[in-house]
């Protein structure tokens, strides 16, 4: 895809989906329920401060009628009950509103009610609409795991390569993103990278094809892996980052938005539902784009 029109075209055909939203009591997150619902896309649960959620809903010209609140004034027990919702099946996306994102995710990893899918790992994707560049981005993890190890990194690649798959990527090429393209023991992560690329070629990792270490000139620009001589698949051409930490991804998400006027979107995935997850600062388009991309990522998979 190319771009989020695409993306909010393809979430349009899908059968409403229910989404829990955690301490809705925010401009932004209620205007894109608000759009969702308009646009045939998914409809909300708000649970949050009654209060507050139908004041800033008078706001939008919406009635008190056309919503479903459930009263929970306190954040964190508010994203304890949306995360339930979602659990008992009267939900299939969570969304994270007024909260901080630690206090949101450790409602979602809760033991009782949390949405831990056995031990796999859950892990951020990024989508990212930049000018001037032809097809849409995909970026891991830039928002939940702080320093992956390797076996984290490949449930990390598998979460992201399937958010891929949801959109019609039927081979995302992977760059495993390094500050350098060789192989430097003083550098672990160019190690791990290399690792996940030979995991790729023997069958370990499927549905995608994975090149590093490549560093971001040479993962984006086919001119800069020319001039670095570097001939793969990948080089040049991806259309997934793999990075090796959160603060790569976390700069590279921002960057996106403050630096290159993109569009955004962002969904952690590997739980039992997708939850969407941006940022407080992020726009109400990036969040209606976070909701599309939480429904496709929803529907099961061939
Ligand atoms: N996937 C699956 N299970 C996990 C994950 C994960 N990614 N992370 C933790 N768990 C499990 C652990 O195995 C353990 O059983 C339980 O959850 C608690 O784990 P801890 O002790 O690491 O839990 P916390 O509460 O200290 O930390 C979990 C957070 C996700 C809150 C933490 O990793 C975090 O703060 N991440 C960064 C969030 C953030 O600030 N993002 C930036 C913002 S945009």
């Amino acid at each position: 895809m190319r771009k989020f029109e695409e993306v909010l075209e393809k979430a349009k055909g899908i059968p409403t989906c229910k989404v829990a939203v955690a301490a809705a009591e925010d401009e932004h997150v209620l205007e894109a329920v608000l759009a969702a619902k308009k646009q045939g896309i998914a409809e909300a649960i708000l649970v949050g401060d009654k209060e507050k959620i139908l004041a800033l809903a008078a706001q939008c010209g919406v009635a008190a009628d056309d919503l479903t609140i459930v009263h929970e004034a306190n954040p964190a027990k508010a994203a304890l009950e949306a995360v339930r919702l979602v659990s008992s099946g009267e939900a299939q996306v969570v969304m994270k509103g007024l909260i901080p994102t630690a206090d949101f995710l450790r409602a979602v990893l809760n033991k009782d009610v949390g949405l831990r899918q056995g031990k796999q790992v859950l892990s951020h994707v990024a989508v990212m609409e930049i000018p001037g560049r032809e097809k849409l981005l995909f970026m891991s993890d830039g928002a939940m795991n702080m320093r992956p190890d390797l076996p984290q990194k490949v449930q990390i690649l598998k979460n992201v390569v399937h958010v891929a798959h949801a959109l019609g990527l039927e081979k995302p090429r992977v760059a495993a993103l390094a500050a350098v393209e060789v192989v430097n023991p003083d550098m672990p992560e160019t190690v791990d990278a290399a690792a996940l690329t030979k995991m790729c070629e023997r069958g370990q990792i499927k549905g995608c094809i994975v090149d590093g270490p490549l560093a971001l000139d040479n993962a984006l620009s086919e001119e800069a892996a020319h001039h670095k001589g570097i001939v793969s698949e990948v080089a040049g051409r991806a259309d997934v980052l793999l990075v090796p930490e959160i603060i790569c991804g976390n700069m590279l998400y921002k960057a996106a938005t403050f630096l290159a006027q993109g569009a955004v979107a962002g969904v952690v995935v590997g739980a039992k539902a997708p939850i969407v997850m941006t940022s407080r600062a992020d726009s109400s388009a990036a969040k209606l784009q976070s909701i599309a991309l939480a429904v496709l990522a929803a529907q099961p998979q061939k």
